[in-house]
């Protein structure tokens, strides 16, 4: 009995359905925004001509979104049916089409603003997920349309004499190829439903503290005002306030833990006189702290983007710290996250006169659920990795010689203060600009000690040096600014700071690995003939 072809595309249909479920579950564990289908739509979207749009929108009315989704669904339906009779003749040519599927939905994902790579993972996995269960339920189909004599079934069987009869191997037969695609076919199918539900749960806890963190009135967050002169009009200069959805991201979470700020409580223990333990109500009743600070990863190669400037408003731990009271032999806090991430940060950083603060707000909004919310550490001077805990819920005041965290446990220093640095952010490396007169400009940060002069030198002559922008405090990054006159041809231009104590930065190239990066960050550009 052959399978009909019917049952090749069902093959197909199921296998397809439990890729785009295991994507849509994986997008929504980890805290994806869009699915990948979600993701094409739109990319449609986008590139949909204006008057079709305005045409849809006029038929469909707010209708216009959810017919869209359905209509890809339905194409990628018929598309994966398609690989499933495909199937029946060769393996690669399923996977190629479930390939150029895939490649859609990546450059998809990936033209969508702010994603990274690790957003395309939902797709892999479903990609994957296609492949493996389409060769899973083809498997018994296959045997079917082999047929009986094709592998020696149904033949009498090589009774040899001296074995008996029930050690032989079970020949099974058609009706056994039926029962077992069936069988198969309801466990992907159930499978398929389960990872809906995840899905559907993950994202729906998710969607509900976006929710919550969208409604919270938070009195006394003032709103940013960029100070006057801190911010430089060059084209091209990335703003002097970073704005959240263009801040740098890092952390170790594949799932980004969504915390109900009624469930958050921060317990503050260890060598303390009286322990603590904070609810969130009682967090944001305390007086508060607000400004601006630069935060800044350890891994950020010379001239790299993981570096970003907000207003942040908090509690000021200090005087958290004063409150417990601080048994004079520790010298360390150890922070750990919601999801288990720890670091150990300098107590003396968290108790003198800067504004290292319990932040609940990051540029006048509720952390956004990445960036820490409902609250994370904030520490200037000192990087990431030993200071900026997102998702706090513990601090233990202890001491350096008795902990390890995430970061040091794998090599890196133990204490991060920040490594004065600056970068050239125009003209960018590869630029073409016209000969002449032309302006370079970019950043230069030495968090809690402060720049006091930037240098550029171009093609390797002197020196010279760069206009300072204003800033509010030695906190932050400052931009610099300067003019240079080249002839038509290739150029290199330097730069390097001075801090607030006459240090300059030095040139020696030393790697992220162990306390972060060194070295004078240089860009190239063309001049041309105007
Ligand atoms: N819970 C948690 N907090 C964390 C990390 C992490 O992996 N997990 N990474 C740290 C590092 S290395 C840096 S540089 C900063 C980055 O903060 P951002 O993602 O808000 O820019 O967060 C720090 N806080
Ligand atoms: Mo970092």
């Amino acid at each position: 009995m052959q399978p009909s072809p019917r049952a090749w595309s069902l093959a197909g249909l199921l296998s397809g359905a439990a890729g785009v479920a295991v994507s849509y579950a994986t997008a929504s564990l980890m805290g994806i925004r869009e699915s990948p289908v979600v993701a094409v739509a739109e990319g449609v979207i986008r590139l949909t001509p204006g008057p079709v749009a305005e045409a849809a929108i006029d038929v469909l009315g707010h209708w216009d979104k959810p017919v869209l989704v359905v209509g890809i669904l339905a194409v990628a339906g018929w598309v994966l049916a398609w690989t499933g009779r495909l199937a029946r003749r060769s393996w690669w040519a399923p996977a190629l089409v479930h390939l150029a599927l895939a490649v859609v939905g990546i450059v998809a994902v990936v033209t969508i603003r702010g994603t990274t790579t690790v957003d395309t993972v939902p797709v892999v996995l479903g990609f994957v997920t296609w492949l493996v269960v389409l060769a899973l339920l083809t498997e018994p189909l296959r045997r079917g349309e082999a047929g009986p004599d094709a592998d020696g079934r149904d033949e009498p069987v090589d009774a040899s004499p001296d074995v008996p009869d029930f050690a032989l191997p079970v020949r099974p037969g058609p009706e056994h190829d039926r029962r077992s695609f069936l069988v198969r076919a309801g466990l992907v199918t159930s499978a398929a439903a389960v990872a809906g539900v995840v899905g559907r749960y993950a994202g729906g806890r998710r969607r509900h503290v976006e929710q919550t963190r969208r409604l919270l009135r938070l009195d006394q967050v003032t709103q940013p005002t960029v100070p006057p002169g801190a911010r430089l009009e060059v084209r091209d200069l990335p703003p002097w306030q970073t704005p959240n959805e263009d801040f740098y991201q890092i952390d170790t979470a594949l799932v980004e833990p969504a915390i109900e700020p009624s469930d958050w409580t921060l317990r503050i223990h260890g060598l303390v006189d009286r322990e603590l333990t904070l609810t969130y109500p009682e967090l944001i009743a305390r007086r508060f702290t607000e400004a601006w600070i630069t935060l800044n990863c350890v891994s950020n190669p010379v001239g790299g983007p993981l570096i970003g400037n907000a207003w942040w408003s908090g509690v000021r731990i200090a005087d958290v710290l004063r409150e417990v009271g601080v048994d004079p032999s520790a010298d360390a806090v150890l922070q750990t996250s919601d999801d288990g991430w720890t670091c150990a940060t300098p107590l003396a950083a968290l108790t003198d006169d800067r504004d290292a603060m319990l932040a609940v707000a990051m540029n006048g909004k509720p952390l956004p659920i990445e960036h820490g919310f409902p609250v994370r550490m904030v520490v200037p001077g000192l990087y990431g990795y030993v200071s900026a805990t997102k998702w706090l819920v513990d601090l233990e005041v202890t001491r350096f010689d008795r902990v390890e965290a995430y970061w040091t446990e794998r090599g890196w220093g133990e204490q991060g203060p920040v490594k004065m640095s600056s970068r050239v952010d125009v003209p960018r490396s590869g630029a073409s600009v016209p000969a002449g007169e032309v302006t370079l400009a970019g950043v230069a940060w030495s968090q809690h000690t402060g720049i006091e002069r930037v240098e550029v030198s171009v093609d390797g002559g002197e020196w010279l040096p760069a206009e300072l922008a204003a800033v509010p405090s030695q906190d932050t990054w400052v931009q610099w600014t300067a003019r240079a006159d080249v002839e038509p041809g290739d150029h290199l231009v330097q730069v390097r700071a001075v801090d607030s104590t006459g240090t300059v930065q030095t040139g020696v190239e030393r790697d992220v690995l162990p306390d972060g990066a060194t070295g004078w960050h240089s860009t190239d550009f063309t001049a041309e003939d105007a």
